[in-house]
């Protein structure tokens, strides 16, 4: 791997990070009740990039109780006026944009490039996109007067901070409700960020609060009495336990859990558009993705020739400082991940499938994993089945469209798939067949705020994004409902 053109990295400057940061309830930054705190690090350098107030129960109480009391006020307001805070919000998360975007490489170690083009464009677009539709909620075909639920519990994952932030806030404030938001303990920065971002807007206090902390806040917060609708993105583990914890309350309750995404190539395919395909799928964000091509499901004739083809493209991948702009590939997310992706290409090794990693220096620091591939994979086999949720590519053969499909839907998740074929007709064949919630064609990865995401069997149940993600929000028609 040589750096044949290396640009200065970007300037970590242009963020300022506050060596400590508090809990944000009802508009302010206050420590947590029995004054805990926690360190949120860089996980490219290990570096400590502040310190966080830790939420616990009696926070959770005081955020939920915050919300409670703005829910009045906020619900009752006209759509027209909330859409007003949704645009400033957006038209503020552009103008901070390249802010944000250091800020979330530096403390969630994905690269620059990313954050620069994915993550804060689609963040932005997302609060475009739900402002648009707060005073419309009366024509979008959940009747004349659609109310909102109350308090939105809402907890998150670190793949995603800020992006997974904006799909839960926009849709839930857009149909008037309020929001208690945990962001995952890892990458807390972006979602305080986000809480100066609302002061700065003039958002009433309590509308939206921020509870940086573990699980044991996430599970006080999705279990408060006084939270009417839950949303979780997160671990299939969690999420069951969530499923079970809120079982016989009136909670409304959306769950975005882990994925294991076929990505199937067929043998018209153009073999480079294929690969490039296949790398986005998998490699994108360090494969820390829930609906990533973790199984690339390859026609047997060109299985050899697409191989080829990919091992040469990922000898060409850059892995190194996120920030620097020439960047592929940057860091795993936590010490802890790096451990549970190590653990599984370990037992795909046991278990007897082939590795082939990329050759590249991994940093003395941090947290790194080589991207790396499967051969010799069997359905049977583990990493054929668990999700990885790491730069792992499990590749498996197919002869037929059948046992293509076949193969795609043999796993406990239905979140993502792509094909790849030239053939109009066997797209829309293939796509029917397969039980995932998005199905992408010679294209991996895109994402749009019109566009509902979510998924089949253990990926999780409900709809974020486009008109099916107002609904998740929102309680049948009633006559005192939202205007
Ligand atoms: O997830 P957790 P982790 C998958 C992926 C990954 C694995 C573990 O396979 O390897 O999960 O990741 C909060 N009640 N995904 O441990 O624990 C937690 O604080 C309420 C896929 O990070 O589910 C964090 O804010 N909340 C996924 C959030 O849940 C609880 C993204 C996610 O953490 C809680 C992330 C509890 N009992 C991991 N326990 C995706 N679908 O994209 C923890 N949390």
């Amino acid at each position: 791997m040589t750096f044949e053109y290396a640009p200065a990295p970007e300037s970590r400057s242009v963020v300022d990070i506050a060596p400590s940061y508090g809990l944000f309830i009802d508009g302010e930054f206050a420590e947590a009740a029995d004054g805990k705190v926690f360190k949120t690090v860089s996980p490219s350098t290990e570096e400590v990039l502040s310190e966080i107030a830790q939420a616990g129960e009696a926070d959770v109480d005081r955020a939920v109780k915050a919300a409670r009391k703005a829910f009045e006020k906020w619900s009752a307001l006209p759509g027209a006026e909330r859409a007003k805070y949704l645009f400033r919000i957006a038209r503020i998360i552009q103008e901070r944009s390249r802010e944000l975007a250091v800020l979330e490489t530096l403390d969630n170690g994905k690269p620059i490039r990313e954050t620069r083009d994915a993550d804060l464009p689609l963040v932005a677009a997302h609060f475009f996109y739900y402002a648009g539709w707060a005073d419309k909620l009366g024509h979008a075909g959940f009747g004349p007067n659609p109310a909102p639920l109350g308090v939105a519990g809402q907890v998150i994952p670190w793949n995603f901070p800020l992006l997974m932030l904006a799909w839960k806030i926009a849709p839930a404030l857009a149909t008037g409700n309020t929001v208690v938001l945990k962001p995952a303990e890892t990458t807390p920065l972006s979602a305080l960020f986000f809480a100066d971002i609302c002061r700065q807007a003039g958002l009433p206090k309590g509308v939206v609060n921020i509870l940086p902390g573990y699980g044991d806040a996430g599970a006080a917060l999705t279990a408060h009495p006084d939270v009417n609708k839950v949303a979780f993105t997160g671990s299939t583990a969690v999420g069951k336990a969530i499923a079970r914890q809120v079982a016989g309350t009136d909670k409304k309750v959306t769950l975005e859990l882990g994925g294991k995404g076929a990505n199937i190539v067929f043998d018209d395919a153009p073999v480079d558009q294929a690969v490039e395909g296949i790398v986005t799928g998998i490699f994108f964000n360090q494969g820390q993705v829930c609906c990533a091509g973790s199984r690339l499901l390859v026609q047997e004739s060109v299985a050899d020739e697409v191989l080829d083809a990919l091992k040469r493209r990922l000898t060409t991948l850059r892995l190194g400082d996120p920030l620097d702009k020439n960047t592929d590939i940057g860091a795993i997310n936590s010490a802890e991940q790096l451990a549970r992706i190590k653990a599984l290409a370990d037992t795909g090794e046991a278990e007897g499938a082939e590795r082939w990693s990329a050759p590249c220096e991994l940093p003395d620091s941090g947290y790194w994993f080589a991207p790396t591939l499967f051969t010799n994979v069997t359905q049977a086999h583990t990493i054929a089945r668990d999700e990885i949720f790491g730069p792992v590519l499990s590749v498996l053969t197919f002869r037929t469209p059948e046992e293509a499909v076949a193969k795609a839907n043999n796993t406990q998740y239905g979140l993502s798939a792509g094909i790849w074929t030239e053939k109009g007709s066997r797209i829309l064949s293939v796509a029917n067949k397969l039980r995932a919630g998005v199905v992408w064609a010679n294209t991996f990865n895109k994402f749009d705020p019109t566009s509902p995401f979510g998924g089949y069997k253990e990926s999780g149940h409900g709809r974020e994004g486009g008109r099916h993600g107002l609904e998740a929000y929102l309680a049948p028609s009633s006559p005192e409902g939202t205007r």
